[in-house]
């Protein structure tokens, strides 16, 4: 059958309808749209607006713009066909949206000179905008660069997460000590999504499982849940560089199906009544704040299937608008799991193809194993997940059976094909029958993908050789590596203007659209003239940074010191207790020999602990309480300072970035998956002091070993030293500079109020030295040494820091992306699709 024939296509869509014309982006039209949004969408004066009124008003008006990109993308993906990429990812940890959008349309001048007209400040504007803080850490950052660069690079990306309501908590300082305050994105509402009501899809807990047969058909399994809530999609447009292609973030919301009992309300029972409803929106209100160890609470599996069934139905159903049948899903499909939370829908795809669609086990198998792809993003064994088969087969019944189906085949597989014996089966079963049994959801992962990555070349490795040992032998094609990286649109254009127009002064636009063409500033860091400039941009960041720090916390600091930044998630081994021990070292070196020649350092910390985990607490009050006392001694006078800035979050990680000069990347080694705040840090001139973790091990080669200071044990070292039951009492004895720090924080010096404190902290080192910091200690300390010297020689420092933002464009995550397009996805421009 021929194709209908339509006439004047450009000027009308499928209906008919004349499109409205695109906006247009001088300043004089966005002033009057502004003005327009204001008066009619807000319905506000501009005499009386508040500063909000115009965030909302020129959001509205922005938005428009986007919309008209977005359509343009839909249309053309639909005209060019190809394959989508479904990123699944409980986090996506955004930020603020405003600045990126504009910055990505090449609004920024227009926008300012628009508000400009009514006295209005672009930059104080954007400041009022919420971050959108869904997300823990580094995966949740990860997703919102990838959204970004899918969209940058041509790759007609789709995000799928959860809608929370409250994001990650709001952190505040109390007498030192973390306080957890509920966050609230959401209430003066968001608008920048789009609520879709059409997509709206079933979700089902619980129940029972039956076998059914129909005449002519063959026996099937039916799952009657006795649960049901609704997910609703919320769409936000991901604009991307240029604006040439706009994708979609999918954010589901949990709604009761029936919100109120019409029988309980009207027997009188109005609270009863909306028991349903509570029960529904819990789902998706709050995002879980632990990255660091698995809770293992219902209400989380929860959130896990609830999310992945949503989007895998909605997948199917965008499928079935287009294709005849499932068969060809992997073909016009790839979905990416990010880490295993939504590692449910290998079994749930299994169950709609199955269960629903009629497909037989074995071609079902190969669809979905086709279709799926897994990255591992953490081997610390706490943070792997496993549910309770209890659990799994109370909410899950359906589920549980397919898993169990998996699994029998894979043993199969394993023992008949490669011999294998029953400890081999035991290491690479679905199910762990070990504590309690378990299922394994980094199993389930693996199996059922085509493809696993790590997300640093040492990662990789070691998965090879830990958590994925057996199953890397069973399918040894199956892991690849896939170095993560940053965008350099809000990492270095959005954060860092001032280096952004030095580089564009220096070689010309050409690295806004090619970050690798960054490289052409390397020769520039012997031209003197240069130097100077990129060092006065870096002490302007720095004033900015120490205005902050004045502000928030009534501290001064000098920006002519060393800032040495360490900030992320506070947890044991990410070693923010190795830095804070060196600090009060320095501390006690400076008050024991104070005609010696010190270099000025502040040291900077900031970053949330998970509210259950005790230590990474202690910590923040061990750095909150050596702070206090080494800010206030006359005797170090500004020769060192120790900020703790409370509430990190995206917002405040594009004001630090760019003003480090040193950037801490300390973790035990072995044990950071790649880290992505080093790669900010670097690109935005700040040198590494670092162990060979994660992607430090590929910063040392791309920026070269007199670029970056690497200290202490390697991942194999560590491996064995924890293998000898290594202790830090010898280490201490020998070391009395470690000693007197420990002694220090042991008697209570900087808690004289609570002097016990940190006793427990400071046993561990004693007694066990899990994370290497006594072991590492020396080296750090010899290194921070190195590094006062050379700072003291600026020319030499300066040029290392331009050497470290020129050779740092490959660690954009345009290139990341790129590499999962063509290595695993098979989508995207170039590709077959
Ligand atoms: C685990 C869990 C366990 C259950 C409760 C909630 C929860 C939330 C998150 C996680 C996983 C955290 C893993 C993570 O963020 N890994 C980081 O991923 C970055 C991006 O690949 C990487 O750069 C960091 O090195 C790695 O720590």
């Amino acid at each position: 059958m021929s194709a209908p024939v339509q006439t004047n296509e450009a000027a009308l869509n499928g209906n008919g309808v004349q499109k409205p014309e695109p906006r247009l982006n001088d300043p004089d039209t966005l002033a009057r749209q502004i003005v327009e949004k204001l008066t009619y969408s807000i319905g506000k004066n501009p005499a009386s607006a508040r500063k909000y009124d115009w965030l909302r008003a020129t959001t509205l008006a922005v938005r428009d713009r986007i919309i008209d990109h977005w359509f343009e993308s839909a249309d053309r993906f639909a005209e060019e066909g190809g394959k989508r990429v479904c990123y699944l990812s409980m986090e996506f940890l955004i930020g603020r949206m405003l600045r990126d959008a504009i910055n990505n349309l090449g609004l920024t001048e227009p926008v300012r000179e628009a508000l400009a007209r009514y006295g209005v400040e672009l930059d104080m504007i954007e400041l009022l905008e919420p971050d959108a803080a869904l997300g823990n850490g580094g995966l949740g950052r990860l997703a919102a660069c990838f959204m970004e660069s899918m969209a940058s690079t041509g790759v007609p990306g789709y995000g799928y997460g959860i809608r929370y309501v409250h994001g990650f908590f709001r952190q505040e300082i109390a007498d030192g000590a973390q306080v957890e305050l509920p966050e609230n994105w959401l209430v003066h509402g968001n608008p920048w999504e789009f609520e879709r009501r059409n997509a709206s899809y079933e979700i089902g807990f619980g129940g029972k499982v039956s076998m059914i047969q129909e005449a002519g058909r063959p026996a099937r399994q039916v799952w009657r849940p006795a649960e049901r809530v609704l997910a609703v999609a919320y769409d936000t447009p991901m604009v991307g560089w240029r604006g040439r292609q706009v994708n979609t973030l999918r954010l589901w919301s949990a709604q009761a199906l029936d919100p109120i009992l019409l029988d309980a309300f009207n027997s009188g029972d109005h609270i009863g009544a909306l028991v349903e409803s509570n029960k529904a929106e819990a789902i998706t209100r709050v995002l879980y704040p632990a990255d660091s160890h698995q809770a293992g609470q219902e209400l989380r599996l929860r959130q896990e299937y609830f999310f992945s069934s949503a989007s895998l139905q909605d997948i199917i159903r965008r499928h079935l608008e287009e294709n005849d049948n499932l068969s060809n899903l992997a073909d016009k499909v790839a979905i990416q799991l990010n880490d295993t939370h939504p590692a449910v829908s290998v079994a749930e795809l299994m169950r709609l193809l199955v269960d629903v669609h009629g497909f037989g086990w074995d071609e079902a198998w190969t669809i979905t194993r086709a279709t799926f792809s897994y990255t591992n993003h953490t081997l610390l064994p706490e943070a792997l997940e496993h549910w309770p088969i209890h659990l799994f087969e109370r909410l899950l019944p359906r589920q549980m059976q397919i898993i169990y189906a998996i699994n029998a085949g894979i043993i199969r597989e394993a023992a008949q094909e490669h011999g294998y014996d029953d400890g081999q089966v035991a290491a690479i079963s679905l199910i762990d029958e070990g504590n309690g049994r378990r299922v394994r959801m980094g199993q389930l992962a693996f199996v059922g993908s085509h493809a696993v990555n790590g997300v640093s070349a040492l990662h990789t490795d070691l998965m090879k050789q830990t958590v994925f040992r057996d199953l890397h032998e069973l399918y040894p094609d199956r892991i690849q590596n896939k170095t993560n990286g940053v965008t350099p649109r809000r990492w270095l254009m959005e954060a860092n203007p001032g280096l952004t127009g030095l580089i564009t002064e220096a070689i010309g636009p050409g690295f806004l659209d090619d970050i690798e063409k960054i490289i052409e500033i390397d020769d520039l860091a012997d031209d003197a003239a240069f130097r100077e400039r990129f060092a006065a941009i870096k002490r302007q960041n720095k004033e900015r940074l120490a205005n902050v720090i004045g502000e928030r916390m009534a501290t001064s600091v000098d920006p002519s010191a060393i800032f040495d930044i360490q900030v992320k998630r506070i947890h044991e081994y990410k070693r923010q207790f190795l830095n804070i021990i060196e600090a009060i070292a320095l501390y006690d070196q400076i008050r024991s020999h104070p005609e010696r020649n010190w270099t000025p350092r502040v040291k900077i910390f900031a970053g949330k602990a998970a509210p259950s985990y005790v230590q990474a607490k202690e910590i923040i009050h061990l750095a909150n309480d050596v702070g206090r006392v080494i800010n206030a001694d006359p005797a170090v006078r500004d020769l060192l300072k120790v900020v703790f800035i409370p509430n990190y979050n995206v917002s405040l990680a594009e004001i630090i970035m760019p003003a480090a000069d040193l950037s801490e990347q300390i973790s035990t080694a072995g044990l950071e998956a790649s880290g992505t705040g080093n790669m900010k840090f670097a690109l935005n001139g700040a040198l590494t002091i670092g162990t060979l973790d994660g992607a430090n091990v590929e910063m040392l080669e791309h920026v070269g070993e007199d670029n970056i200071f690497i200290f202490g044990l390697t991942a194999s070292e560590v491996a064995q030293r924890r293998r000898e039951a290594h202790s830090g009492r010898s280490i201490i004895d020998n070391e009395p500079m470690l000693r007197e720090a420990l002694d220090a924080i042991s008697s209570g010096l900087f808690c004289p109020d609570s002097p016990s404190r940190f006793h427990s902290l400071v046993s561990n080192l004693y007694n066990n030295d899990w994370w290497m910091i006594c072991a590492d200690f020396k080296a750090y300390w010899d290194t921070q040494r190195t590094l006062d010297d050379l700072y003291t020689r600026q020319d030499e420092w300066q040029a290392k820091a331009v050497h470290n933002t020129a050779r740092m464009g490959w660690f954009s995550s345009d290139r990341s992306i790129r590499e999962y397009a063509r290595d695993i996805w098979k989508a995207g421009p170039g590709q077959a699709g």
